[in-house]
């Protein structure tokens, strides 16, 4: 069994979904939190100077979403055959696409800049978030092949993030994503990594 490393802020945000893999796979690793103080440190020692970074066997990796992937496949959580694993792929894209709209707006400086992000996303989110209710509801309550991968726990992994962002649940209205949120929390591996995760409020 490889030794696993995830340094990253002391936030969930990107670095939950990796979290959840780990858990998922019921392997030990260690939650490296450093506090933001420290960060231009750490900074030059990462391979591309963000975070997340996993460690496995010492060896560093960056991109989240990169590493997820990998994860996914050792857990038998990456899909069926090659036309699932990319479906997964074009659905964390999407939750990707969907965070970035949100995070322009939340992390804009600019008082009128941040009014005009905050409108797009305002009509560009609902409008997303509708079709990936709509992908969950004919996948027979997973977003991909009726059965859990890694999309599903990416998605409810950063949803406290997105929503902290938004400040509102932005799956309120959507009674398959909220159905898809509780079918993942209440996974073994993952239930009880969320009662034993530091609290954070994203
Ligand atoms: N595409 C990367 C994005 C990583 C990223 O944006 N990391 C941010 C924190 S969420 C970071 O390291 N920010 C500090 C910096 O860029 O100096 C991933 O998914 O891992």
């Amino acid at each position: 069994m490889p030794s696993y490393k995830l340094t990253y802020f002391p936030v969930q945000a990107l670095g939950e979904p990796i979290r959840f893999l780990l858990s998922y796979g019921n392997v030990e690793f260690v939650d490296e939190r450093f506090n933001e103080e420290d960060w231009p440190k750490i900074k030059p020692t990462t391979p591309y100077g963000q975070v997340p970074v996993l460690e496995v066997d010492g060896k560093k990796i960056a991109q989240s979403t990169a590493i997820s992937r990998y994860l996914a496949k050792q857990y038998g959580l990456a899909g069926k055959n090659d036309w699932e694993s990319l479906e997964i792929d074009a659905t964390v894209d999407t939750i990707h696409d969907v965070r970035a709209k949100i995070a322009a707006y939340s992390y804009e400086k600019n008082e009128t800049a941040k009014q005009e992000k905050l409108k797009i996303a305002k009509e560009v989110v609902p409008d997303y978030l509708k079709r990936l209710d709509d992908q969950v509801q004919k996948n027979g309550g997973y977003f991909v092949g009726g059965a859990l991968t890694w999309a599903d726990l990416t998605f409810v992994a950063i949803l406290d993030y997105l929503n902290y962002m938004m400040k509102e649940n932005i799956i309120e209205k959507y009674e398959n994503l909220k159905q898809l949120k509780q079918k993942v929390e209440e996974v073994p591996a993952i239930k009880s990594w969320i009662e034993k995760r530091p609290s954070t409020d994203h």
